[in-house]
């Protein structure tokens, strides 16, 4: 970028002289000020840190320190207006609202913030953009989700283990500690990635997180910065660029509806209603209504009651709770209501997919913000970015109560949230009832037939398991056999599929953060290296397989991505489904009874009634097509892929 000087005269020479240095050195963009009195404005954050030309026609530019009741604000650049600026009584932040004219050109701005008692400056560069080619891409059908908790996956960078600041975070030891996994990690080990098959990363929060035990970064304490134990931006943007290089995309996991308890905005807020409530007084996230409410006694699935938020007839006091209350009582809750800091987290959405070229977000705790704010925020990511995906969490088993928050049309509050899918978790409920808990498999087939509730079934993504959920390995009545079982489904069912980090080398675990296991040789000291083929035990190796070879299954056969599906059975122990493209029909049929079993169906009335013949492409069933009669033979807890000729 360049800088240029059009209107010096709001500059003393030292100004000049810092600013200069400071353009030169690339170092920190908030200048000292000069002034000797204590009363003296202070800028010692700016956020966002710098913009680009064009992306929007103005920003909104949020200043933390001290003393800035400002009295005039102004920038060098003609082309920078200020258009007003409001500070906090306490005078600890200020916003200064700048406005682009369109000639304007790469170039860093110097503002100055003058007050009753002296000025100070702040620098904000602004940068041409970056080819768009090859970056903020969105998912596709043909995409696989892969799950990496950078903290757990690989360590590639040992000097940032124990950043300065947090002394004492690190211990491997230590279940709730950081372990020393890291993005240099991560970048890495894509060529492992690309060689399972995956095709996008998503990575939870990698933005600066503020306690010991935040190495899952849902805590975040600075909303621009990467958080040090992780790397820094730099390394971020590198393992985009990285992962573009090999046609992998990212997605970014962004929070906001809340903040970490430790961030500063909890004792000193930048406006007074910046949060939902107060650190003193706030409501916690716990529904107030209890399951029996809808007729639920004794609920036993550790979602909250999402149902009141989906429900025309609740007035708003029964939905408070869930929008406003503080995660879990401790997470510091967002007013999205709050224009200011609606705009304030649109920002910082388009600030990072600009900055490192993300293909799409996965949003946390999705159903906890106002929907309203949801269509804003996408409204205004997709005017830059109309590629971008969006992954919402809603931990849910009902389809009835996920799909309310799918974008592609309004809800009964006339809102249409813009999210471009869903998390299947009621698919996750009735996968892991079924391989596990000996529900009939028709429980799976009954979720599908919901389908019909959502405006893109075919973008849901399935998934057995995430780092929330215990291991699926490690669960009471989980064997190999299970564990493929649920990959079977996960990959050739329709939608994304994302896949949990270490579930293909069966990872056990238990609850969080049992589950959140370093992965085996992403330390040097590490015993095994299971990244590796040599490092792998049996087991490891044999449902890596199972996976890399599903994962080119799909690859080649189109009908396995983007294929529609079609019921063709379905029972207690087995559930046979169509894939059928343009191109290719694929019979997948699983069974999970511990005997083989027979099944007899007829293909008539369906897209398979005109095909003339049945080969095994994946598994061991076999099958035996006699004019429309198809029969297929299906070992105990298997699953096979026939190909239709
Ligand atoms: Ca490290
Ligand atoms: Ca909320």
């Amino acid at each position: 970028m360049r800088a240029y000087w059009k209107n010096p005269i709001h500059l003393n020479v030292r100004d000049c002289l810092i600013a200069l240095c400071l353009l030169h050195s690339g170092a920190l963009s908030v200048h000292a000020q000069t002034q000797a009195s204590p009363h003296a404005p202070i800028v010692n954050k700016v956020e966002p840190p710098n913009w680009w030309v064009g992306l929007t026609p103005d920003v909104m530019v949020l200043l933390s320190g001290k003393n800035l009741r400002a009295t005039h604000a102004q920038c060098n650049l003609q082309e920078v207006l200020v258009s007003r600026t409001q500070s906090s009584i306490n005078g600890d932040y200020l916003f200064v609202w700048l406005k682009f004219l369109p000639q304007l050109k790469s170039g860093t701005a110097v503002c100055r913030i003058i007050t009753t008692d002296g000025e100070t400056s702040f620098e904000f560069p602004i940068a041409a953009r970056k080819q768009i080619l090859g970056r903020n891409q969105g998912l596709s059908l043909d995409d696989v989700i892969y799950l990496i908790m950078p903290d757990r996956f690989a360590n590639g960078d040992p000097t940032n283990d124990e950043p300065v600041e947090f002394p004492g975070s690190h211990d491997r030891v230590k279940p709730r500690a950081y372990h020393g996994g890291d993005l240099r990690g991560i970048e890495a080990h894509l060529p492992y990635l690309k060689d399972l098959g995956i095709t996008a990363l998503w990575l939870t929060p990698v933005v600066k997180n503020g306690a010991p035990a935040d190495y899952h970064g849902y805590g975040a304490v600075d909303e621009y910065g990467v958080d040090p134990h992780l790397g820094t931006l730099k390394d971020y943007q590198e393992l985009v660029d990285a992962a573009h290089k090999q046609h992998l995309k990212v997605l970014f996991d962004v929070v906001p509806n809340h903040v970490g308890p430790l961030n500063t905005w909890v004792k000193d807020p930048p406006m007074a209603d910046w949060f939902h409530g107060t650190a003193e007084n706030h409501l916690s996230t716990f529904s107030q209504l209890k399951g029996d409410f809808y007729g639920q006694p004794g609920k036993k699935d550790d979602s909250d009651l999402f149902e009141a938020l989906v429900d025309p007839h609740t007035p708003p006091q029964m939905r408070k709770n869930l929008t406003d209350g503080w995660f879990w009582g401790i997470l510091p809750d967002m007013n999205t209501e709050n224009p200011v800091v609606s705009d304030y987290l649109i920002q910082n959405a388009i600030w990072w997919a600009e900055a490192s070229g993300l293909d799409g977000y996965r949003i946390d705790t999705f159903a906890y913000v106002p929907r309203a704010f949801w269509a804003q925020w996408h409204e205004a990511l997709r005017r830059i970015y109309p590629r971008l995906s969006t992954v919402g969490e809603v931990f849910h088993p009902d389809p009835t109560v996920t799909s309310f928050f799918a974008g592609g049309r309004k809800g009964w509050d006339g809102i249409d949230t813009q999210l471009t899918t869903l998390f299947d978790f009621p698919l996750y409920y009735a996968m892991r009832d079924v391989l596990l808990s000996g529900a009939p498999a028709g429980r799976m087939t009954n979720i599908l037939r919901q389908d019909s509730l959502y405006p893109h079934p075919e973008y849901l993504v399935p998934f057995f398991g995430n780092h929330d959920t215990p291991r699926f390995a490690g669960a009471p009545g989980a064997t190999t056999k299970k564990l493929k079982l649920a990959f079977g489904l996960a990959l050739t069912i329709r939608g994304i599929p994302e896949i949990y980090y270490g579930d293909e080398i069966a990872m056990k675990g238990g609850a969080d953060p049992d589950n959140r296991r370093d992965f085996p040789g992403g330390w040097p000291e590490d015993e095994n290296n299971a990244f590796v083929r040599t490092g792998r035990t049996k087991e490891q190796q044999e449902i890596f397989e199972y996976v890399q070879t599903l994962l080119r299954l799909r690859r080649e056969n189109d009908a396995l991505r983007g294929g529609k599906l079609w019921h063709l059975a379905s029972d207690d122990s087995s559930y046979v489904f169509l894939r059928e493209s343009d191109e290719e029909k694929l019979v997948i049929a699983f069974h999970d009874g511990a005997n083989v079993k027979t099944v007899n169906l007829s293909l008539q009335g369906t897209p398979a009634e005109a095909v003339a013949g049945i080969s095994t492409i994946f598994g061991n069933g076999e099958a035996d097509l006699a004019g429309q009669q198809l029969k297929l033979v299906l070992p105990a807890q298997s699953l096979t892929i026939f190909a239709l000729q």
